[in-house]
């Protein structure tokens, strides 16, 4: 069978999964599309061959549709989601989950409802090899008990409306995410501190900013986030245990040896960096839409990030240290004993 997959928000990281989907994802279609702006629409329907549909609902209730890419900004998100858990449909939610805490804790509640897993959010880092093979190490207790993670998330420049809350909201998000994610654990508290900001910033933004998160197992994890780096688009992380650690670097498979010094090349943008966790991530969503068994972050991984990033932007706004506390979590999504 090949999974009809519809569409909803034609930006650059829709357009992208379409591609990813039709090109390089066996068993999955891009069969539907819809985005308010029909001209990015139709630019995919005639890539893809998809039909273009006149608004969301229509597209979620075809009967030519078996699942959904959602991929609006997030403040659009829970309608959408809802929708699909409604029809009993798979959705992959860009990240975030959704803008607004309460409307993840709907998210959750509906699913839990619905009694199975139909919605996984697009925390790509997870299908990256570089930090799957670091999950693995942690895991298997290779460095002990896990004691301190650092995150650096680097951007060359950030786009002109980004804000000091999108820090949290939109960009450290994957990386509140990586830290429940690889120490297995939930935040318990976080703060924020900020350098002087770099004099390539934009006017009024706090860049670069740390996030220091009080893990509830003991553990530390700290996050550096700089949008404005300049020099390429850097992305790594290291676990400190009581035994040793292990890290992730850049991107950076080849190493250049030359004249006295060591060089590896740095990736200039998200796509090239991560293009191929994206594929790993929509290949794993297809087979869990077309097995009927979902294996992704969940819509209570979307819901804990968003709730980390609220408390974050409080933490930012009050330069306090904040404690996070969540609902109580689902049977749906406790590991099975
Ligand atoms: C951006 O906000 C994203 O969402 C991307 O997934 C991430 O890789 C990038 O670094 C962020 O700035």
């Amino acid at each position: 069978m090949t999974l009809a997959v519809g569409l909803i928000g034609a930006g650059m990281i829709g357009t992208e999964h379409a591609t990813t989907i039709a090109r390089r994802v066996s068993g999955a279609a891009v069969a539907g599309v819809f985005d308010v702006d029909t001209r990015r629409a139709r630019a995919i329907a005639e890539a893809t061959g998809a039909a273009l549909f006149d608004f969301a609902g229509a597209l979620v209730a075809s009967d030519d549709i078996d699942a959904v890419v959602l991929a609006t900004p997030g403040r659009y998100h829970a309608a959408d989601v809802l929708a699909c858990i409604d029809a009993g449909k798979p959705v992959m939610c860009e990240k975030p989950l959704a803008a607004d805490v309460d409307d993840c804790v709907a998210v959750v509640e509906a699913e839990a409802k619905a009694g199975r897993r139909l919605v996984q959010v697009g925390f790509m880092r997870r299908f990256d090899p570089g930090y799957v093979e670091v999950k693995a190490a942690v895991s298997a207790g290779n460095i002990g008990q896990p004691l301190v993670l650092h995150n650096i998330h680097r951007n060359p420049a950030p786009p002109p409306s980004f804000s000091n809350e999108m820090m949290m909201t939109e960009a450290m998000i994957h990386e509140f995410d990586v830290s429940r994610w690889l120490l297995d654990d939930e935040v318990a508290a976080v703060r924020v501190l900020a350098p002087r900001p770099t004099p390539r910033a934009r006017e009024g933004l706090l860049d670069p900013q740390v996030a220091i998160l009080e893990m509830a197992s003991g553990a530390l994890a700290d996050i550096e986030m700089f949008v404005t780096c300049t020099y390429g688009y850097d992305v790594r992380c290291e676990v400190v245990g009581s035994e040793g650690a292990v890290g992730l670097e850049s991107s950076g498979a080849t190493t250049l040896r030359l004249g006295g010094s060591r060089a590896q090349p740095i990736a200039t943008g998200w796509k090239e960096r991560f293009g191929e966790a994206y594929r790993l991530e929509l290949q794993a969503w297809v087979d869990g839409a077309l097995s009927g068994t979902a294996t992704g972050p969940t819509a209570w991984d979307g819901y804990a990030a968003t709730v980390i990033a609220a408390r974050a932007v409080d933490a930012q706004r009050s330069g306090e240290r904040t404690t996070v506390d969540l609902v109580d979590r689902p049977a749906l999504y406790r590991p099975r004993t």
